[in-house]
């Protein structure tokens, strides 16, 4: 089918200048932010509203062409960005915020509205967004729960998922589905808002939520813990969890990591240096420093600590964790890894890591950080020659600890090969049913979740 009647028909939905062909323009939408992933796109095509969307989607379907939704594009995992040959749909125009509903604590934001311009509304009522991340500033709300982000309050809020009180998505086909009520209450069929989340654009392109908001903190305080090993992380953990009320964030780094962060950012230290640092947040309505620095006197393991209750010192505590994505990606474009393991596997998976990638290439260096409390760990790869040897090692090791081999940034087309290592073929074959009961023409993300075969396939398969 020639080009110029796709790009017509699109031109005729949301006018020519948002019908974008100049590579110019276009490679800012084509490379994702490692830059690890890439790829062409046939046009990129950024409609304003919900009828656009859908009037672009059916455009697509008619004429054959597969269509990549994107946010802002801060995923990790390839989701975002061009195979080769898609449209390349932009959600970012789609950004009305509000209204507030204040009787339900909700507040309807279009997709492409950026996490901090809804944290800004829900906070501009007294309220907040109960997921946070460091990309605040381009995240978009659809995006996040496209992939189910998660990020450091999971502990407290839990992940995306929690936070949705309703959505509407328009399918391959141009339909739209909407469940804008925002009822506590309403077992009608089955939970499409929530099968949509964490779809990965794969089921539908989402165009508006409805986030449940959570209370503000009026108070928070943040301590970096530099502990003694690994093996105290969890202890640590519980004993904070059991004796701080409104534990938002519990997040680890370790010594490498540590070096990287303060020699990119150029910060002293804050607390002395040792192997491993734990940083702990409480939010609430109350001051909690006092109780912070009481559970915390006699925690075995505990080498230093540093205390912030100001806004500024906590940013600044926060910098030494927040700022290791950026400070990898300075020194080349990693291999990323996201995994889970149960607790009780945690710092052992995370004293075997080094030499389980080492034994994979001997080239590669690894940085390890994540979140304590879902035993989630970013395992970053720098210099590998044989990505994939790493990756698999790594896998391997966390398959058998039953993890989970994509804990929070999705499967996107990263992740694809392992997609049989964790979910039997009863598992992949409900969720392949789905996808084709829902776009039966594959025109969403294709290669997303189910891989180039569409079916998911890949070294390891679960038995
Ligand atoms: C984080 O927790 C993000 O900072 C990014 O999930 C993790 O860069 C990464 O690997
Ligand atoms: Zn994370």
């Amino acid at each position: 089918m020639p080009d110029d009647q796709l790009l017509a028909a699109l031109r005729a939905v949301v006018g020519s200048s948002q019908v974008v062909t100049d590579p110019e323009v276009c490679v800012s939408y084509e490379v994702d932010w490692t830059g690890r992933f890439r790829g062409r796109s046939r046009a990129v095509v950024r409609p304003a509203t919900t009828p656009e969307v859908a009037a672009v989607l059916a455009a697509c379907t008619e004429h054959g062409a597969t269509v990549v939704p994107q946010g802002g594009n801060t995923g990790l995992v390839g989701g975002s960005v061009p195979r080769g040959g898609e449209v390349l749909l932009s959600l970012r125009r789609v950004a009305a915020v509000g209204p507030v509903d204040l009787h339900a604590a909700q507040l309807t934001v279009g997709a492409g509205c950026t996490l901090a311009s809804a944290r800004q509304a829900a906070r501009a009522v007294g309220l907040d967004i109960g997921v946070d991340l460091a990309p605040r500033e381009s995240a978009t709300v659809g995006g996040m729960v496209a992939t189910n982000a998660g990020g450091q309050h999971v502990l407290r809020h839990g992940s995306m998922r929690r936070q949705v009180a309703g959505l509407e998505a328009v399918l391959a086909d141009g339909s739209v589905v909407r469940r804008l009520a925002g009822l506590a209450k309403d077992n009608t069929g089955y939970d499409l808002p929530s099968l949509i989340t964490g779809s990965e654009g794969t089921l539908a392109v989402v165009t508006a939520v409805r986030l449940q908001l959570v209370p503000v903190d009026r108070h928070r305080t943040v301590a970096l813990l530099a502990l003694a090993a690994t093996a105290d992380i969890v202890p640590v953990l519980v004993r904070a969890r059991a004796g701080l009320t409104d534990l938002n964030a519990a997040e680890f780094f370790l010594a490498a990591g540590s070096r990287l962060v303060r020699a990119h950012r150029g910060l002293p230290p804050a607390v002395v240096d040792s192997p491993v640092y734990l940083l702990l947040e409480t939010g609430g309505g109350t001051d909690s420093t006092d109780d912070m620095v009481r559970v915390l006197a006699d925690a075995p393991g505990v080498l230093d600590a540093a205390v912030a209750s100001s806004a500024a010192d906590r940013e600044a505590l926060w910098t030494y964790r927040e700022a290791h994505t950026e400070a990898i990606n300075a020194l080349g474009t990693p291999v990323k890894l996201d995994v889970a393991v149960p607790l009780p596997a945690l710092a052992g998976l995370l004293d075997d890591l080094p030499s389980t990638v080492a034994a994979a290439d001997p080239t590669a260096t690894v940085i390890l950080f994540g979140h304590a409390a879902e035993g989630n760990v970013h395992v970053n790869v720098l210099g590998a020659r044989d990505a994939e040897a790493v990756e698999n090692a790594v896998l391997r090791r966390v398959v058998a600890d039953d993890g989970s081999i994509s804990a929070e940034h999705g499967i996107g087309v990263a992740k694809t090969r392992w997609l049989t290592a964790t979910r039997s073929p009863p598992d992949i074959a409900a969720m392949r049913a789905i996808k084709d009961a829902w776009d039966p023409g594959g025109t969403l993300n294709p290669g997303v979740l189910f891989g180039p075969t569409g079916r998911g396939a890949g070294p390891l398969s679960r038995q």
